[in-house]
């Protein structure tokens, strides 16, 4: 009996299913999950992409609206302070944002839309800016009149003469600017970007770029065409709510997955698919184990076992590939593989064996009960009619319970000329009684009663009532299991007819058992125990 842990090894247990549905799952949710990150993403980006833009354009505007006032405001520049100081006033006053205008003459402010006439020069009022310019700006910590409160300034030059021009400083409203972009989720700040000056919306104070005190890496810059500035936008690369969309939808398709990877597999299961795969591959083989005559010691049979050799899995043991065959319903194909397997064979094993000699084949309950039975062994027989053999269809103890159709199939197999043996027995449940009412032909001694000869066990006793049962009930009798010299004299001396087991041999595929067959069959020596 294999151990538990090498069934798994051969088989898809439902340990093994739910852990190809785990990883099902998890594949799904890695291409779902990352397919629906993707694309949240470009979402985004593209999203981002259109809250620069509008914001650029709102901007611009802005600074376009300005420079129509300024444009308008240029004569004034020709004038003195106390006969357009008034028109000055007023303009500021209907513009919003601005501050104040300042006209400006040989570099140098004399006239205020704030404070009436005055006279300071440039340099000492916004030194960064450069007058040759036609347009330039800065930013400034604070005017006169808000010194807490940063501004842009903005230099416009006079058109006519490039000695005056028109100076004005601007409320920054960033704040703002922000609601432009409460539409996009997670855009946290913005800033703006004038030189190496910035303001932002996540700093009271002007920010000197030159001591680096801005993150370098906004998420998109906007920038402001025909304007020596740019706006920053600040937020999360990955909003909270877009990572919880994406789990939510890998979570989503893990579990579709898992569950379509789960079904599969268990149809390919029970479609039976590895067992006719397996024969449509060839990897299924046949070996033959020697039995013993205990009078001649001559080889007089052979037990067929089947053998599944299956990549990955290696060799699976019968009593594991049988039961699975029969749960997948892929035992009749697999019991008529084993014919033909056997028939190809039967040459050989009849130049092997004597005439009438016994080729011994074990049946599968399910197979025994099924409506193509009959037909399935008289075309095995007739495949193998020529070598002369004598088939012995081997049946467990356990499969004999349906009584009232074994008795009818035993019958029948009998009228056909097949003899019957019960394997295992003594490992099933079915009472003694049972074999008086069954005309059988050999009772096979499950390893289990051979082993504990020689020691000094409850089971004994069993086997030699046993024994003298089968004498009685006139069914020849074969040791199955018979591994040392002792159990094999002892069971010679019992009268046992028949020994099997790897004292003998174990399974021998056809060349290696004609190989055996030329050898000296080990005698076990008289009288030993
Ligand atoms: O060596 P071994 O592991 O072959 O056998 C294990 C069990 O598998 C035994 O009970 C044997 O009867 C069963 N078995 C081996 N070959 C076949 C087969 O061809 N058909 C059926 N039904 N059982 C088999
Ligand atoms: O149930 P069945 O009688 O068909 O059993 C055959 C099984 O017994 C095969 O698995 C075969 O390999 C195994 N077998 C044959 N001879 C021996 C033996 O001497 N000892 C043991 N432990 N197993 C044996
Ligand atoms: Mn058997």
């Amino acid at each position: 009996m294999p151990p538990k842990t090498l069934l798994t090894r051969y088989l898809p247990t439902t340990r093994k299913i739910v852990g190809i549905a785990i990883i099902w799952g998890v594949l799904c949710a890695l291409a779902f999950g990352g397919a629906a990150a993707v694309a949240l993403h470009h979402k985004r980006a593209d999203a981002l992409d259109l809250l620069a833009r509008n914001l650029s354009g709102y901007v611009i505007t802005l600074f376009n609206d300005l420079k129509n006032t300024t444009d308008q405001l240029q004569p004034l520049a020709f004038q003195e302070c106390a006969q357009v100081g008034q028109q000055l006033t007023s303009r500021a006053a209907f513009s919003l944002n601005v501050r104040a205008f300042l006209l400006v003459r040989d570099q140098t402010a004399y006239c205020s839309s704030a404070t009436g006439a005055m006279s300071m020069h440039m340099v000492s009022l916004t030194p960064r800016l450069n007058l040759n310019l036609p347009l330039d700006m800065s930013i400034l910590p604070g005017t006169p009149m808000l010194p807490d409160k940063p501004a842009i300034s903005v230099w416009f030059r006079n058109p006519v003469d490039p000695g005056r021009g028109i100076f004005t400083t601007l409320n920054i409203d960033l704040t703002s600017w922000l609601l432009h972009t409460a539409r996009e989720r997670d855009v946290t700040g913005v800033a703006l970007i004038i030189k190496d000056q910035a303001i932002a919306t996540f700093s009271p104070q002007l920010i000197d770029l030159k001591n680096n005190h801005l993150d370098t890496t906004p998420i998109r810059i906007a920038s402001v065409s025909g304007y020596p500035m740019a706006i920053w936008l600040y937020g999360e690369s990955w909003p909270l709510e877009d990572i919880q969309l994406t789990l939510l939808i890998a979570l989503l398709a893990a579990l579709p997955g898992a569950l379509a990877s789960g079904y599969l597999q268990q149809l390919r299961i029970r479609s039976g698919k590895e067992i006719l795969a397996g024969i449509r591959r060839n990897q299924f083989f046949v070996v033959y184990q020697p039995v013993i005559d205990s009078k001649s010691l001559t080889m007089i049979g052979v037990e067929v076992l089947m053998r599944w050799e299956r990549p990955g899995s290696g060799l699976v043991p019968p009593d594991v590939f049988i039961s699975y065959a029969e749960s997948q319903q892929s035992i009749i194909p697999l019991t008529r593989h084993l014919f033909a397997l056997i028939a190809r064979d039967a040459d050989s094993l009849k130049q092997l064996l004597p005439a009438g000699g016994k080729l011994g084949v074990n049946l599968a309950p399910s197979h025994l009960y099924s409506p193509s039975f009959k037909q399935d062994i008289l075309h095995f027989a007739r495949s193998i009619h020529d070598s002369q053999l004598q088939i012995v269809f081997e049946i467990t103890e356990r499969d004999m319970l349906k009584e009232e159709e074994s008795i009818a199939i035993f019958q029948w197999l009998h009228d056909n000329g097949f003899e019957i043996a019960v394997d295992d027995f003594g490992t099933g449940h079915s009472a003694l009684i049972y074999l008086e009412r069954f005309t059988l032909d050999y009772l096979k001694i499950d390893r289990g009663f051979i082993q504990s000869i020689g020691l000094q066990t409850v089971t004994t006793p069993v086997l030699e009532a046993v024994l003298s049962l089968a004498r009685r009930l006139n069914m020849k009798t074969v040791a199955e299991g018979v591994e040392t010299p002792q159990q094999a004299r002892w069971l010679i001396d019992q009268g046992v007819t028949y020994l099997q087991g790897y004292y003998f041999s174990p399974g021998l595929p056809m060349n290696q058992l004609r190989e055996w067959a030329a050898q000296p069959i080990p005698r076990p020596d008289s009288g030993g125990n």
